[in-house]
């Protein structure tokens, strides 16, 4: 017997974060998470499993429209037409009371209630499988008291959606102790919440997360999927992931310290993603976030150059990812090779502007006088660069003193290179 144990489906929630620009594939991120439920059906009906089991979060939130409610139908219909049940559970994104669409549920789809905690027996297997969904979202008493005692003699699963003893990623819902779980003497424990694959515990208790289906931001990165669980007369036998993911979400991190120009910074870059291609043989689209790092000469030349250094990561990844691999955002974390003492020493024009630097967050006059003036600049701009970037939001809010300290380090060193230069 194999049943495929799925979390955190997060159905027709949007990919966010890619940065908007031509050949970005628009198609394929807007209908991810659907590609992957379609890809996670698909797999139980080739493998001819047993059961599916939903750990909750199967929503993302109430549905916009109905059209994410008649994709799960349209899906679980195809699972019907085999004859695979599906047990279903509600999570703190889908909990009864967040729901305000609903449609009735296919005949093969099984809910948990959120009252109590209910079980369905599986005759035919001898399976028991208990478990009870989120009420309300923010759910954070602890339900496992309420699950029954194993069902001897048959495979106990437990469906629960909880953050464990906590997960600094993830809200602290329904918390409970994996000594609490192991107590219960159930065979497998089907968790979600938590978007990692993670397993917890193996034999005799498993206790498994077997992260979101699909990745959605730059938070999520690496291969995303299901588990699937085989299991014999002596128990369960093994735990395999499977991967129904249709993109990955990358994290880049380019040492830049030996580039002396930007197009040396260019040029590494590029072979960075070179290995992530060939370090990740999947044949999956790519989303990178590219971070450049060191302490490098390039650092001043950066300077300024944001929307050039954009344009130019853009182009490697068209050059080298040919359709496949697209740039989430570039951020510059580089630092400058001169250390402020040495600048300090040179005793001339630019080490008296560090020195002007240093002092100025803490002079209540300058500040107050940049203020004026900057406020006058933001307040002829459109709304929308307003609300939108970082910088022109803090001078509103007249929060110039850490603006200054930011970008003074940049600037004395771009000017000193220029001085040399
Ligand atoms: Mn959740």
């Amino acid at each position: 017997m194999k049943f495929i144990h799925a979390a955190d489906i997060h159905l027709d929630s949007p990919l966010t974060g890619l940065a908007s620009y031509p050949g970005v594939p628009v198609d394929l991120l807007r209908a991810a998470t659907r590609d992957a439920f379609t890809n996670l059906v698909d797999v139980a009906i080739e493998e001819i499993v047993d059961f599916v089991i939903i750990a909750g979060d199967l929503y993302d939130g109430s549905w916009k429209d109905y059209n994410t409610g008649l994709h799960f139908c349209h899906e679980m219909g195809r699972l019907n037409k085999v004859g695979i049940p599906v047990y279903l559970l509600l999570g703190n994104h889908d909990a009864e009371s967040e729901m305000t669409k609903k449609l009735v549920l296919p005949s093969n789809v099984h809910q948990f209630d959120s009252r109590k905690t209910t079980t369905f027996l599986i005759e035919a297997h001898q399976v028991a499988l208990h478990g009870r969904s989120f009420k309300d979202k923010a759910t954070t008493d602890n339900l496992v008291p309420s699950y029954p005692d194993a069902v001897a003699g048959w495979l106990n699963i437990g469906v629960l959606h909880t953050a464990l003893e906590g997960n600094s990623k993830h809200a602290n819902y329904a918390p409970c102790s994996i000594a609490e779980l192991s107590a219960k003497g159930y065979d497998y424990w089907a968790l979600g919440h938590v978007h990692e694959y993670t397993v917890i515990q193996q034999a005799p208790c498993w206790i498994v997360f077997p992260g979101n289906l699909q990745g959605r931001h730059i938070r999520e990165t690496g291969a995303k999927g299901a588990v699937m669980v085989s299991v014999d007369d002596t128990g369960v036998l093994s735990v395999e992931r499977l991967m129904t993911d249709v993109l990955r979400w990358h994290v880049v991190d380019v040492d830049v310290s030996d580039a002396v120009n930007i197009n040396d910074a260019v040029r590494l870059i590029g072979q960075n993603f070179e290995r992530l291609i060939s370090d990740n043989q999947d044949n999956k689209p790519k989303m990178a976030r590219v971070n450049l790092v060191g302490k490098t000469a390039v650092f001043g030349e950066l300077f300024g150059m944001a929307a050039h250094l954009h344009a130019e990561v853009l182009g490697q990844a068209a050059a080298i990812g040919v359709g496949q691999l697209w740039v989430e955002k570039v951020v510059n974390k580089t630092q400058s090779l001169l250390t402020s003492a040495e600048i300090k020493a040179r005793s001339d024009a630019i080490a008296d502007l560090q020195v002007l630097l240093e002092e100025a967050p803490h002079d209540a006059l300058l500040l107050k006088d940049l203020e004026k003036e900057l406020q006058q600049m933001v307040g002829k701009m459109p709304p929308e660069l307003l609300s939108e970037v970082g910088v022109f939001k803090d001078i509103r809010n007249g929060e110039l003193a850490p603006l200054i300290t930011s970008a003074s380090s940049e600037l004395v060193d771009y000017l000193s290179k220029t001085d040399q230069g």
